[in-house]
Formats: structure tokens, sequence, C-alpha cells
């Protein structure tokens, strides 16, 4: 796997054997504020990846907190006009429609801060852990500014288009149990959220690549269809990923009988 790594200042990796990739937000003296560099470097990685060999993805961030947002200093001090802003909007953007619609497994490592700009990242991906530590906020309200990577979409998606509202304009802060309730996080643990994020990705990169593109390429895709172009779309999805010869073997062991059965939880 060619990541060339010299070209990355902001984010570091971590290859492993079986094709899972742990991308870490590398700025933990800013709290991992998003600036304008650590998204081009999002773009860059997330262009990559698909096309890579890369069968899953953990994203985490190094220090106590996963992400603190935008990088409000550097926005300050380059006091942007409106429409250099929505170019840097754009390019956020362009990064989590990348993670979203790419079709490689994205599963978040969440601890700490994952506030504004960092909850906007965390929905772009398709799994969220977190841990004792974690805790959501969108900032936005106070800091008299407004979400621009997309919190208005996914979040609402996430949770509703009244609770996100209300995170907006009250700045509350949802944690534990509640968060994952609320559908914020699907995972909580007791130790570390990272150790956690592996174990599901070393799960999600055993599947086959294409199913995998399937379900996190073309279910986004289909929700943002009418349902009847959708089952259409699903359709001829289906008629490719599971008529792929790679899944002949995963049929026969179940026909069979040598294949795993779905069991309840113990
Ligand atoms: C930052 C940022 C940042 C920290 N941009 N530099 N986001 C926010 O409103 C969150 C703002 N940050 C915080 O509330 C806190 O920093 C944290 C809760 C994340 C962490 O607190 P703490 O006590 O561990 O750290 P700290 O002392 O506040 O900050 C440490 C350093 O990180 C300090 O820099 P230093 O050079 O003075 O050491 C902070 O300035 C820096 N730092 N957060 C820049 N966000 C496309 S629109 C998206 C809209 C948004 O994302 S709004 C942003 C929401």
């Amino acid at each position: 796997m060619d990541i060339r790594l010299d070209d990355y200042a902001n984010l570091a990796f971590d290859v492993r054997d079986n094709g899972v990739v742990v991308v870490t937000l590398n700025r933990p003296a800013k709290r991992n504020a998003l600036d304008a560099a650590t998204i081009d470097e999002l773009i860059q990685f997330f262009t990559f990846a698909p096309r890579g060999g890369v069968r899953a993805v953990v994203l985490a961030g190094e220090g106590d907190h996963f992400c603190a947002g935008l990088d409000l200093v550097e926005h300050w001090k380059a006091d942007r006009s409106p429409d250099e802003f929505m170019h840097v909007c754009l390019r956020w953007h362009e990064a989590f429609n990348k993670m979203e619609y790419g079709g490689v497994p994205v599963i978040a490592a969440l601890k700490g801060a994952v506030v504004g700009g960092g909850l906007e990242l965390a929905s772009a991906a398709h799994v969220r852990v977190m841990d004792q530590t974690t805790y959501f906020a969108l900032p936005e309200g106070q800091r008299g500014i407004f979400t621009g990577g997309g919190a208005t979409i996914r979040v609402s998606d996430l949770i509703g288009k009244a609770r996100m509202i209300d995170m907006i304009l009250m700045g509350r802060v949802y944690q534990g149990k509640e968060a994952v309730d609320l559908g914020l996080a699907q995972y909580i643990t007791e130790g570390s959220s990272l150790d956690m994020a592996l174990e599901l990705a070393d799960r999600v990169a055993a599947n086959l690549p294409l199913t995998n593109f399937a379900i996190c390429s073309a279910i986004s895709h289909l929700n943002n269809m009418s349902a009847m172009d959708a089952a259409y779309a699903e359709s001829v999805v289906a008629g490719i990923v599971n008529t792929q010869p790679a899944a002949r073997e995963r049929l026969e062991a179940f026909a069979s009988k040598t294949a795993a059965r779905v069991r309840p939880n113990s």
C-alpha cells in the first residue's frame, strides 16, 4: 500500500497487514482542530483509499480529544470573505463526501471533545465508537457562527432535526449512554475506543471488498433517492454484488453446513 507518508504533515498512519489503516488526526496541541491543510490531507487520503487496497479505516485523534472542530484561530486570523469561507466549506464537503460515499468502511474512534466540525467529521464515518470521556456538542451558536461541514445534514440524520437544532442553539452537550441511545455513536466502551474500533475494523476487513463498497457507498446514495428509484438502484447493486464470484465460496459453505450460523448473543 503506497500511501506516500511524506505527503502528510497533519495526519499519521498505521498500515496493518489486513489492509486496515489507522488514520490519526495529529495536531494534539491544537486539540486536532481542522485547519485548511488537514482538510486537504483528508481529501488526499480518502481519494486514495478506495483504489489503494484499503479494507477499512479507523479514524482517531492524537491526545485527549478527537477533534475540536474548525480551526477558529486560523479562521479568525484569515478574516475570510464570504466566498473564501464558502470555498473552505466546499473543501470540507469534498473530504467528508469522499469518506461517506467512498465505499471503504470508516470507523471513528472517539474520545474527549467531538465538537463542531469534529462532530461533522465523525458523522461522515460509517460507525462511531465512543469511550467514557467522549462528549458531543455543536458550539457554533455560542461562537457566533454556523455549521458548514454538513451537520445540518448528517447530525440531523443521526439524531433528528429538532435535537440538532437544540444542540446548536443551546450548546447542549451529550455524553455517555444517552449519546448512544440518541444515535450519536453506535458503540460505547469502558475501555479504549481505539481498541474497540480496531476490533470492529478487523471484523469488517474480513468482508468482501465489493460488499463493503455497496454498504459504505450505495446505502448513502440510495438514501438520497426517491423510494421508487432507490428500489430500482438497490436491485442493480444487488445484481452485481450478490453474484460476485468471490461470494460463491461463502454461499457454498452455507449450503454445505460449514459456515457459522447466526445465533443470539450469549
Ligand atoms: C483550538 C481549537 C479550535 C482548541 N481552533 N485552536 N469548536 C469549538 O468551539 C471548540 C473550541 N475548543 C474548546 O472548546 C477546547 O479547546 C476543547 C474543549 C476542545 C479542549 O479544551 P482544553 O482545555 O483541553 O484545551 P484549550 O486550552 O482550550 O486549547 C489548547 C490549545 O488548542 C489552545 O492553543 P494554544 O496555542 O493557546 O495552546 C487552543 O487555542 C487550541 N484549540 N480548540 C483552534 N477549535 C466548517 S464550519 C465548522 C464550525 C466549527 O467547527 S465551530 C468550532 C467549534
